[in-house]
C-alpha cells in the first residue's frame, strides 16, 4: 500500500456506518468500511487491494443507485419521447475512476483511501475491464453512453451480458494466443439485477394461424431475459441513465426431474444448457453453422427482449387512464439500430405490433418506420450481414413470414412507381433469392425499414450514398445523414491525462471545455508562447515516462522516453495495414545498420508500438502480430541500432491500454487503406491529447486534417477515388514497386527476422502471383509517399518548439470530435428528443 505495508486488516480507527450520500472524506471512509465488512462477497476481516475495489465501487454504487432512481422517476413523470439505443458490443472498460471523476468527488474519495491506507490509483487498477466488444464499434457506443447522461438525454443502451468478454491476447513464440476473458470471475460491482424484469424470448417453433386469420408464433424453445442495469452516471450532473444488459436463463420447470432421476443429467438440463450458451460469449465464430446459429440467437435475444421492456415501459408511462395509443409509440420511442446486428428489432417489432397487440399490417408497418433508425459502420463486403434464409425460416418462422412481407411491398412499390430501377430490383431487394444461396441482407432490411440511415464521418458517409446505398438514395433522398464520430472527452482527457488537463483549464481559465469541447480552440492563441509549451512538454515527459514504465513491466523491453513515441493500436486488419508500418521499420532498421555511428546519431531516435488483437481465425493478421513481434526481438537486440529504434508489441490492447498509451503518445498512425475505414475514432483520441497523426485521407482523418490544419497533419498516399483504378492497374500489372519496398520485403525473406516463413503474408503483397488478393489493400503503391512522410515526422521532430507548437494546435482542433457533438446532433436530427434534467 501506500505506506509500503501490506493493509490486510480493516482499519479500526474509523467506523463502519451505511452513508449513500457520503461527500467528505471520513464519512466516505466509513461507507466503505461499511461494505468492506458487511457486503458478503470476501471475509470480512480482511482488507488487501481487492477488497478495498470492491467496498469502494459499492460506496459508489449506492450512490449511482440513488442517482439512477431519481432519474428514472423523473423520466416517468415528464414522459418525453426516449432513445434506445441497440448494440451487440460495449467496451465500457474500466468505471471506477470514471464514476468518481463525474461525479466529481476525485478529491474525497483519495483522501478517503488514503485514511484507509491506500493510494485511490492503486485501488482502481485493480478493476478489470467490461470488455463487451470487440474494437470501434463497441468503443462509440460507450462514449455516447457517457455523453447522453452528460447531456441529460432520457435514454438507455441495451446490450447482452456475455460471461466472457473479449479475449485476452497473450504473446508467446508462436505469436497471439486467445485466453478466455473472466470479467465477472469474482462479480461486477456495477451491474444491478433487475430480478423483476423478465421477459420470455421464443426460438424455433412454428406459426400457428388463428380462425380470424391471424398468425401467432408458437412451440420452440422459450428462454427467460433477465436484466442487468449497470448506471452510466453524466460528467456533473445528476442524471444517471442504464445500460442494460440481458442475460438467458432457463426456467425451473425446464429441467426435466424425471430424467434427472434417471440419472440422464446432460439430457435433464439441456434447455438450461442451450439458454446458458447465448450469453457465454462475445461474438463466437462464425465459421460453423452451429456458431451462426448462437450468433442469430444472440442478436434475436437482445432485440427481443429490448423491445418487449421497451413496449411495457411505453405502457407504464402513460399520464392518462387507459391504454395509450399506439400511433403516439414514434413520438414516444427512438430506437437506434448500431450496425445491421440488431436488424431484427424490425420484424420483432412488427409481430409484437401485429401478433400480440393486434394492429394491422399498415399501422404496425407505420409504427415500426418511424421508431427505427439504422448506422452504417462499414463498407466492407465481408462484414455486411447476410443470413440464409433456410436457417432463419428455422430458428424464427413468424419472422421470415415478415421479411418475406416487407420485401414483397417494396419490390410492388418500386414496380408501380419506378420504372426506371426495374433492372435494380434484384440488388435492391432484401431476399436475394439466389438458388445457390438464398441469403436476407440485412443493410437492405435496415434502408428500407429505418426513418433515416447515417454513416459515421462525412467521407463514410459520402460513399455510403455514393455506392452502397446509391439506388436508395434515388428513392429516398432524404433518409440519408452523416453523424461524424465523436469521442468522450471525460474519459479520453480529462480522466487519463489530469496533467495537461489542468494545463488546459489553467490556459483556458475555465474547465468548461470538459463539456464544451470546442472550448479548445482557445488555446490557439497560445500555441507560440513559451510558457504554454514548456508546461505541455512537461505533461508530455510525465505521461511517457509514465508509458515507458509500463512498457518495461509487461514487455520487459526497456524504453526511452527521450526518443519519439509513435504508436498503431487498433484491430488487426489487412486494411488497417499494420504490415505497412512494420515494413516501414524494417527499412528504417536496415538502413540504421547500413550507417556509420556518426550518422546514426544524427538520426531521431524511435519507439514504434504496436498492439491490437487479431481475430482469432484470421490467418494473416496473426502472421502480422506474429512479424512485429519477431521484429522487436532483433531490433531491440541489437547493440549498434537500438539506441535509435526500439519496436514493442503491446499486448492484450484494450481500453485501459489505450488509457495508459494515448496520454503519451507523439506521433499515431491512422493509415488504412482509403475508403475501408468507415471513420476510426482513437484517431481523434490522439489528435485530442497533442499526438500528431501520420495517415491517409480515410475516415475522419479528413475532418481531423480540416480542423488542426494540413501543416499538422502528416498526409500520405491514395485517395479513395483513386484506389478503384489503382487496383485494376495493379491487376494489370501496371504497378512499378518502389525499390524501398522491395528492399524491405527482400530482407524479411533474407531470414533476419527467424525462421518462421513469412512468404504467404508477404505474397499477399504481390500483384499477380495467384496469391492473396494482388496486394488488394495497396500496401505497394502508398508505401513510397508513407516513407516520404515518415522523414518529414523526422525532421518536424528535430525542431522541439515546431512540434509542440503543432501538438498544442492539435489538441485546439479537436473539439469537433467530441461525442457531446455527435450526440446532440443524434437527438436534434434522428431521434428528436429532448434534454429531461433532473431538478
Ligand atoms: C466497425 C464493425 C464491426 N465497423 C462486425 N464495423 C462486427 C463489424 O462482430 N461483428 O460482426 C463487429 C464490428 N466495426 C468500426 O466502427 C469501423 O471499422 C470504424 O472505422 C469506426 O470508427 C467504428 C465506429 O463507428
Amino acid at each position: 500500500n501506500a505506506n509500503g505495508k501490506a493493509a490486510t486488516s480493516l482499519p479500526e480507527k474509523i467506523s463502519a456506518k451505511a452513508n449513500p450520500e457520503a461527500n467528505e472524506a471520513t464519512e466516505i471512509a466509513g461507507n466503505i468500511i461499511y461494505h468492506a465488512k458487511y457486503s458478503p462477497h470476501f471475509s470480512p476481516l480482511k482488507f488487501g487491494p481487492e477488497q478495498a475495489l470492491y467496498a469502494t465501487a459499492e460506496s459508489l454504487r449506492d450512490r449511482l443507485i440513488q442517482l439512477w432512481n431519481e432519474t428514472y422517476v423523473h423520466f416517468n413523470k415528464v414522459d418525453p419521447k426516449q432513445t434506445y439505443y441497440l448494440s451487440m458490443e460495449y467496451l465500457q472498460g474500466r468505471a471506477l475512476t470514471n464514476a468518481i471523476g463525474n461525479l466529481n468527488l476525485q478529491g474525497p474519495y483519495a483522501d478517503a483511501l488514503r485514511k484507509l491506507g491506500y493510494e485511490l490509483e492503486e485501488i482502481a487498477e485493480q478493476e478489470k475491464d467490461a470488455a463487451l466488444g470487440n474494437g470501434g464499434l463497441g468503443r462509440l457506443a460507450s462514449c455516447f453512453l457517457d455523453s447522453m447522461a452528460t447531456l441529460n438525454l432520457p435514454a438507455w443502451g441495451y446490450g447482452l451480458r456475455y460471461r466472457h468478454g473479449l479475449f485476452k491476447q497473450i504473446i508467446t513464440k508462436k505469436g497471439q494466443e486467445e485466453i478466455p476473458e473472466d470479467w465477472l470471475e469474482k462479480f461486477s460491482p456495477w451491474e444491478i439485477v433487475r430480478h423483476d424484469v423478465v421477459f420470455p424470448v421464443r426460438f424455433f417453433g412454428q406459426v400457428q394461424i388463428n380462425p380470424d386469420g391471424s398468425r401467432k408464433w408458437v412451440g420452440g424453445d422459450v428462454v427467460q431475459a433477465l436484466a442487468y442495469d449497470v448506471p452510466i452516471p453524466g460528467y456533473n450532473t445528476k442524471n444517471t441513465i442504464s445500460l442494460r444488459l440481458w442475460e438467458a436463463k432457463a426456467r425451473a420447470e425446464d429441467l426435466d426431474l424425471f430424467q434427472f432421476n434417471e440419472g440422464e443429467y446432460g439430457l435433464a438440463a439441456q434447455l438450461h444448457s442451450r439458454a446458458q450458451q447465448i450469453c457465454t460469449v462475445l461474438y463466437p465464430g462464425d465459421a460453423t453453422e452451429n456458431g451462426k446459429l448462437l450468433r442469430l440467437k444472440q442478436q434475436f435475444f437482445l432485440c427481443s427482449a429490448s423491445l418487449q421492456d421497451i413496449i411495457s415501459r411505453f405502457h407504464e408511462r402513460r399520464t392518462t387512464e387507459g391504454s395509450r395509443k399506439w400511433s403516439e409509440f414514434p413520438s414516444k420511442v427512438a430506437v437506434q439500430m448500431n450496425d445491421t446486428h440488431p436488424t431484427l428489432a424490425i420484424p420483432e417489432l412488427m409481430r409484437l405490433l401485429m401478433d400480440e397487440n393486434g394492429l394491422g399490417w399498415d399501422e404496425a408497418w407505420d409504427v415500426t418506420s418511424r421508431t427505427v433508425a439504422y448506422t452504417n459502420h462499414t463498407v466492407l463486403p465481408e462484414a455486411l450481414e447476410k443470413w440464409s434464409q433456410s436457417l432463419m425460416w428455422k430458428l424464427l418462422p413468424r419472422h421470415m413470414e415478415i421479411i418475406e412481407e416487407i420485401d414483397k411491398r417494396f419490390v410492388q412499390t418500386i414496380r408501380d412507381t419506378r420504372v426506371d430501377l426495374e433492372d435494380k430490383i434484384s440488388s435492391l431487394s432484401i431476399l436475394d433469392n439466389n438458388p445457390q444461396k438464398p441469403v436476407v441482407r440485412m443493410a437492405n432490411l435496415c434502408v428500407v425499414s429505418s426513418h433515416t440511415v447515417n454513416g459515421v464521418a462525412q467521407l463514410h458517409s459520402d460513399i455510403l450514398k455514393a455506392e452502397l446505398f446509391a439506388d436508395y438514395v434515388s428513392i429516398w433522398p432524404n433518409k440519408f445523414q452523416n453523424k461524424t464520430n465523436g469521442i468522450t472527452p471525460r474519459r479520453w482527457l480529462r480522466f487519463c491525462s489530469p496533467e495537461l488537463s489542468d494545463i488546459i483549464t489553467k490556459w483556458l481559465k475555465t474547465d468548461k471545455w470538459i463539456t464544451d469541447l470546442d472550448l479548445l480552440t482557445g488555446l490557439r492563441q497560445f500555441a507560440d508562447n513559451e510558457e504554454l509549451q514548456s508546461e505541455w512538454a512537461s505533461a508530455k515527459t510525465a505521461n511517457k515516462k509514465r508509458l515507458a514504465q509500463y512498457i518495461e513491466r509487461v514487455t520487459g523491453v526497456s524504453i526511452d522516453p527521450t526518443s519519439l513515441f509513435d504508436i498503431q493500436v487498433k484491430r488487426i486488419h489487412e486494411y488497417k495495414r499494420q504490415l505497412m508500418n512494420i515494413l516501414g521499420v524494417i527499412y528504417r532498421f536496415k538502413k540504421l545498420k547500413e550507417m556509420k555511428p556518426e550518422e546514426r546519431k544524427k538520426t531521431v531516435p524511435r519507439t514504434v508500438m504496436i498492439g491490437g488483437k487479431a481475430f482469432a481465425t484470421y490467418t494473416n493478421a496473426k502472421r502480422i502480430v506474429k512479424l512485429v513481434n519477431d521484429v522487436g526481438d532483433v531490433v531491440n537486440s541489437d547493440p549498434e541500432v537500438n539506441e535509435y529504434l526500439k519496436v514493442v508489441f503491446v499486448p492484450n490492447y484494450n481500453v485501459t491500454v489505450a488509457e495508459m498509451l494515448i496520454p503519451g503518445s507523439e506521433l499515431s498512425q491512422h493509415i488504412s487503406t482509403a475508403g475501408m475505414e468507415a471513420s476510426g475514432t482513437s484517431n481523434m483520441k490522439f489528435a485530442l491529447n497533442g499526438c500528431l497523426i501520420i495517415g491517409t485521407l480515410d475516415g475522419a482523418n479528413v475532418e481531423i486534417r480540416e480542423e488542426v490544419g494540413e501543416e499538422n497533419f502528416f498526409l500520405f498516399g491514395a485517395t479513395a477515388d483513386q484506389v478503384p483504378r489503382l487496383r485494376k492497374e495493379r491487376e494489370d500489372g501496371l504497378f512499378k514497386p518502389d525499390p524501398r519496398f522491395e528492399e524491405a520485403k527482400q530482407f524479411v525473406k533474407s531470414g533476419v527476422f527467424g525462421s518462421y516463413d513469412y512468404g504467404p503474408l508477404l505474397d499477399s503483397l504481390e500483384g499477380n502471383t495467384g496469391f492473396g488478393r494482388g496486394d488488394y489493400f495497396l500496401v505497394g503503391y502508398d508505401f513510397p509517399s508513407y516513407m516520404d512522410a515518415q522523414a518529414k515526422v523526422d525532421e518536424a521532430y528535430k525542431d522541439r518548439k515546431g512540434w509542440l507548437k503543432m501538438s498544442i494546435l492539435s489538441t485546439a482542433g479537436s473539439g469537433k470530435f467530441s461525442s457531446d457533438r455527435t450526440i446532440a446532433q443524434y437527438a436534434k436530427e434522428i431521434w428528436n428528443i429532448e434534454a429531461c434534467p433532473v431538478p
